[in-house]
């Protein structure tokens, strides 16, 4: 059987990236991740982030790249990760979170990211930094 893709987005505007911290569940709530969720049959993944984007923080988005790799989650479930812009709105806390951070590349450990989610954002602040 195949793994069901959950889709997250590096979420890049004026040159830092959008960390959001997860409300639920319990065991995940208060770490932050790259914000995303589920893709729905038959969806394209760069669809899918386009609308959780605008579900969960009320924006528009263009996604850009995709950030190679693909990591595991709970059973049944992998995280695929893409680079987006920014395109209109003001990241709002809509769904899943309670807390957003604009992070330039040198902030991005400050914060307790999921452990899934550390290598895309090790490579998202890399090519933000335009190295
Ligand atoms: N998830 C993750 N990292 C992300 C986004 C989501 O590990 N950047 C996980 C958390 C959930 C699942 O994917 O177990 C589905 O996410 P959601 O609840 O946001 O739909």
């Amino acid at each position: 059987m195949t793994d069901r893709v959950v889709v997250a987005g590096a979420l890049y505007d004026r040159g830092r990236l959008l960390a959001a911290r997860r409300s639920a569940p319990e065991e995940l709530a208060g770490r932050w991740e790259l914000p995303g969720g589920k893709l729905e049959p038959g969806e394209r993944p760069e669809d899918a982030l386009v609308r959780e984007l605008r579900e969960e923080l009320g924006v528009e988005a263009e996604p850009l790249a995709r950030i190679p790799g693909e990591w595991p989650l709970k059973p049944g479930y992998v995280l695929q990760v893409w680079t987006a812009r920014l395109v209109a709105g003001e990241p709002q806390p809509l769904e899943d979170h309670d807390a957003l951070r604009w992070l330039t590349p040198d902030e991005t450990d400050t914060v307790d990211w999921l452990d899934q989610d550390r290598p895309a954002v090790a490579e998202a602040a890399r090519l933000l930094r335009g190295a």
